[in-house]
């Protein structure tokens, strides 16, 4: 049993297709709170982060947009993130992806005062990894990879608290990648796990090799989902589609192995775009995916854990 705390977080200053505001109402419709308690969790929904008065920053690549709103959101959510975590499991309800700038910020900072490793899996089509200078479309959801490893170019954010050692941070399903972004990953140790290893290899193993990583240094996990990691014919209401992406079954398997580890602590649910679903069957999906993160599953049986 664990304790679930909903925190709203309808940001949508990360890209430029309105919608994504109304991401944390389409969960609630969905049951989410309904769902978990029915698995035997505790759940408190806080409602929805308000972020606080704007700054005037700015920053010398003029592609970039709305950087004062984001850096509110950013400050208000690396806040109820940090509260959060010492209270139980918070799952944060984007949103676009530009909240995870906030929500991985509070985790960090509780990761450390407890002095735990922490480390991220990214289950997107994306690999999220631009610095306020590198990005082209000045979308700012296209970069909290890079900030939560510590790079550089984020000077007018709060420095992040203690950034993610690369070697345990794990891109998952990803297949759109700018090339930008690819001379990063070619110098780094972010575990790549592209669409064309889950072809190769399947989804199963890879996914068991990161999380045994983690148990075998005691880490903590924070899973960041992204709707794109889904294909769009199992997930349209997203902006930024990408053929290709986990099926029904794959993205089911992805979030069993993740409950039958135990390790997960955090969980950001980001990018989906309600004005663009048919008939709510996106924001349906992801709270069914919630649910076997959660511990839905159709037998009980032993796992490799025992
Ligand atoms: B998402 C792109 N790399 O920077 C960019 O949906 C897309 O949070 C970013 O993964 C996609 O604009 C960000 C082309
Ligand atoms: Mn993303
Ligand atoms: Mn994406
Ligand atoms: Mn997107």
């Amino acid at each position: 049993m664990t304790h679930c705390i909903l925190i709203g977080a309808p940001v949508d200053s990360g890209q430029q297709r309105p919608g994504c505001l109304m991401g944390p109402a389409a969960y609630r419709v969905a049951r989410i709170a309904e769902v978990l308690a029915a698995l035997g969790h505790t759940v408190e929904d806080r409602g929805d982060v308000v972020p606080g008065a704007l700054g005037r920053e700015s920053c010398p690549n003029p592609t970039v947009h709305s950087l004062p709103e984001t850096l509110a959101w950013t400050r208000a959510l690396a806040d109820a993130s940090a509260r959060a975590m010492a209270e139980g499991l918070p799952i944060f309800l984007g949103g676009d992806h530009s909240l995870s700038l906030g929500s991985i910020h509070g985790v960090a900072a509780h990761a450390a005062a407890v002095g735990r490793p922490l480390f991220v899996l990214w289950l997107d089509a994306h690999s999220d990894i631009h610095s306020l200078s590198s990005t082209e479309s000045g979308n700012l959801h296209g970069t909290p990879l890079a900030y939560l490893a510590g790079r550089p170019g984020f000077e007018p954010f709060p420095p992040f608290p203690a950034p993610v050692a690369e070697a345990n941070i794990c891109l998952f399903g990803i297949r759109s990648v700018d090339p930008a972004e690819h001379a990063a990953l070619e110098r780094s140790d972010i575990i790549v796990n592209d669409m064309r290893v889950l072809d190769e290899r399947g989804f199963a193993a890879p996914m068991r090799e990161f999380l045994d990583r983690v148990q075998a240094a005691g880490g903590m996990l924070h899973v960041s989902l992204d709707v794109d990691f889904l294909d769009p014919s199992v997930a349209p209401a997203v902006g930024t589609t990408v053929p290709g992406g986990a099926t029904f079954r794959e993205a089911h398997l992805v979030c069993e192995l993740i409950h039958e580890s135990g390790l997960m602590c955090s969980l950001d649910l980001v990018e989906l775009n309600p004005f663009l679903d048919e008939r709510g069957r996106t924001a349906r999906m992801m709270v069914d995916l919630v649910g076997s993160l959660m511990g839905r599953k159709v037998f009980d049986r032993p796992t490799r854990a025992g």
